[in-house]
């Protein structure tokens, strides 16, 4: 459970930094999931719906930017989420009533795994309401080196930044954006087994990984669950009719049950449209808009 103090900060900041969110066994569970999802990539030649390679990848050497959607990949992922201490942490956060969004393991590989440019996730899923977050599970240790997630504290209650390029929905800001303040940025780094959180709202991005260790965060994104999707980018859950649609939505309930009112808040929205030539990741997303990088000199 977290105390009064890790409600308010998160309240005030919209990030917050949980340590030891899952024990010892789920995190060597993890770990070992993870990894042998990892060797599953070798004798992948081409990004998939599992995974999303790298620049250099090889069956010798496998380097990914992500596994997708994890939960979906190994029945623990999801076990995990609906049952740990992350449980108690998101209905603390969003009430009792929650679901996935989507889940993802940014693997970012050492010696240069890919930058993620600043952005909203909120850019990506405008709702109703804007009670969603994101968890991000440290599965190694994350340092300043090998490319931490970094937030910019209280700018969920700001603007939704514009997120175009190129007449695209890019999925990144413009770093040259006057609303942009990168020295307001905070570094979130942690031991394996520690957890962020971050509001949908919160500017957050982080650097290409320079260390000679795998940076590896497994992401879970939750709504409450009567925050209703407006619209979304790049997500397959877009693509079903009503039918599969609410099927999906109850078995991406995390917690309680589906909420059929909607609440409705006065919350700032941009709509992520058009979409880029490749929505397949985020990383595609940005590169293929051809956002301009806050990384790259
Ligand atoms: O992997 C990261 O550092 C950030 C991930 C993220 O923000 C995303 O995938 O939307």
């Amino acid at each position: 459970m977290l105390s009064a103090e890790q409600k308010t900060f998160y309240g005030e900041n919209g990030y917050l930094l949980v340590e030891n969110a899952v024990t010892p066994e789920q995190l060597a569970r993890l770990r070992d999931i993870t990894y042998r999802l990892i060797d599953g990539s070798r004798e992948v030649t081409e990004s998939n719906e599992v995974y999303d390679l790298d620049k250099g990848h090889s069956a010798e050497a496998p380097r990914l930017t992500r596994i997708k959607l994890p939960h979906k990949r190994d029945p623990y992922f999801w076990e995990l989420i609906r049952n740990s201490r992350m449980t108690e942490v998101l209905t603390d956060l969003l009430g009792p009533h929650t679901n996935l969004l989507t889940s993802k393991l940014n693997t970012k590989a050492p010696g240069g795994g890919r930058a993620v440019e600043w952005h909203q996730d909120w850019a990506f899923y405008p709702a109703t309401n804007d009670s969603l977050l994101a968890f991000g599970l440290m599965l190694e240790d994350v340092t300043e080196e090998n490319g931490p997630l970094m937030v910019i504290p209280g700018t969920h209650k700001g603007p939704v930044l514009s997120h175009q390029a190129n007449g695209y929905f890019a999925g990144a800001i413009n770093p040259d954006d006057p609303l942009f303040e990168p020295d307001k940025a905070v570094t979130l780094t942690g031991k394996a087994g520690d957890m962020t959180v971050h509001h949908v709202r919160a500017l957050h991005g982080s650097a290409p990984n320079m260390s000679d260790r795998n940076r590896l965060i497994l992401f879970y994104e939750c709504s409450a669950s009567d925050a209703w999707p407006i619209l979304g980018a790049s997500s397959y859950i877009h693509s079903l009719g009503q039918r599969a649609y609410w099927a999906d939505i109850q078995e991406r309930q995390i917690t309680g049950e589906p909420q059929l009112v909607p609440r409705m808040a006065d919350v700032p929205i941009r709509m992520p449209m058009p979409p880029a030539p490749d929505t397949g990741s985020i990383f595609k997303t940005q590169e293929s808009a051809g956002a301009k990088s806050a990384f790259s000199s």
